[in-house]
């Protein structure tokens, strides 16, 4: 029902597979609690799969479930007999995770058990389902070295051995995202799983080609400082006419991609299955910005809509370095025959156009933020 899910349903039913969608609705239900609702109304899942079937003669099978009960998920997975499980049931939000005890004891628990009995059910229901989950660039954090796509080979004391590259997060939930990894990998090495961690940078955009024209088929686009990446905080802003969140100097770099790269990506993953027994690791961004130059991107896009928009530094809620090295090798994905959408000023000026015509639905009040750890 999220962000990234309900696009990827669409691609692999238009792709002409059968496709299950679980969710236990926790964006739906938060975001609502928070006041942080989604710019484009997003329709019920069940509906809105219904709608898509009818168009398209495919099949969207919907549930509401959820991964941390185990008889659940098992008995959905014996049921359905998947070829491959796309793990998208991770609490995705930095601040969300560092907001009180409650939100990190429901990120850990929800991120950790979820993962836990999906390897578990596949291991004892079929060991050959391909496990394609979505890690996160940020279990890297931004060491002073080059980034390497999942293992590092070290050199110590004359020996060498080949290992998971050193992880540092700097939020909760990107900690946990690194205790996922471990957890899928240990089962990968005891029980002969086959995995794909799919290390993604922020995500913007909220369009893919199979939704066409509909506005039924809208995915979950928030821009608020809980729930929204930056660059679609960053149009939203920009449309309101509230200067630009830079958080602290602005210097912070990430590897970012289009919503369309994200299914494109998980699609090419799927495509190709990892062999029993081994954890693939690829680094799923296409073109790294730092928040300055994201920002930058937006004002020159805004202006050629008569829209005159600033960019203002605010003291960074989050403990983050703002001035680093970033070099992170991202070549796997483009191997597998990934096209890079380029983050060019046609695109965001369409984008802006669509963010403009909700115009008055943004809600300004949920665009500070709110959360703190700094
Ligand atoms: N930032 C600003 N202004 C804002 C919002 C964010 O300067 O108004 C900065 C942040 O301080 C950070 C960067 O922009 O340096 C990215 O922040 P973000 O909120 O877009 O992304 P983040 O919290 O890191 O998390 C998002 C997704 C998460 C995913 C992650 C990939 O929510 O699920 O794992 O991107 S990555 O950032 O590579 O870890």
């Amino acid at each position: 029902d999220g962000y990234l899910g309900w696009p990827t349903g669409l691609i692999f039913a238009s792709r002409g597979c059968t496709v299950k969608l679980v969710d236990n609705f926790f964006r739906r239900k938060v975001t609502e609690e928070l006041g942080c609702s989604p710019l484009f109304e997003v329709a019920d899942m069940h509906a809105r799969a219904k709608l898509w079937n009818s168009l398209h003669g495919s099949k969207i099978e919907t549930e509401e479930g959820d991964l941390r009960d185990f008889s659940y998920l098992r008995e959905a997975i014996i049921q359905f007999k998947p070829d491959a499980v796309i793990h998208f049931a991770e609490q995705p939000s930095a601040p969300y995770s560092m907001s009180g005890i409650n939100e990190a004891q429901f990120t850990l628990t929800n991120n950790l058990l979820g993962t836990l009995n999906l390897a578990y059910a596949v291991k004892e229901i079929d060991p050959d389902i391909h496990i394609i989950k979505l890690g996160t660039m940020g279990e890297y954090g931004t060491p002073d070295i080059d980034i390497e796509e999942g293992f590092i080979n070290v050199r110590h004391k004359g020996r060498e051995d080949k290992f998971l590259f050193p992880r540092q997060a700097s939020s909760l939930y990107h900690t946990t995202k690194i205790q996922d990894t471990d957890l899928l990998y240990f089962y990968v090495r005891t029980a002969g799983l086959r995995v794909t961690d799919l290390m993604q940078g922020p995500v913007y955009g909220f369009w893919v080609p199979d939704m066409g024209d509909r506005t039924e088929f809208a995915t979950f686009f928030n821009y608020d400082a809980i729930f929204g990446t930056v660059f679609n905080r960053f149009l939203v802003q920009a449309v309101a006419g509230v200067p630009l969140t830079i958080y602290g100097k602005g210097n912070q770099k990430r590897g970012y991609l289009n919503l369309i790269d994200t299914v494109s990506c998980i699609e090419l993953a799927a495509k190709t299955p990892v062999k029993r027994g081994q954890l693939r690791v690829m680094n799923q961004f296409t073109e790294v910005f730092s928040v300055n130059e994201l920002a930058d991107i937006v004002i020159e896009a805004a202006s050629k809509l008569g829209i005159k928009t600033t960019k203002e530094q605010i003291e960074n809620p989050r403990k983050e370095s703002e001035e680093h090295y970033y070099n992170p090798v991202h070549t796997k994905l483009e191997e597998l025959g990934l096209t890079p959408t380029r983050l060019n000023g046609q695109i965001v000026v369409a984008m802006l156009e669509k963010v403009m015509q909700r115009k008055s639905f943004i809600s300004e009040s949920a665009i500070q933020p709110t959360v703190r750890w700094n």
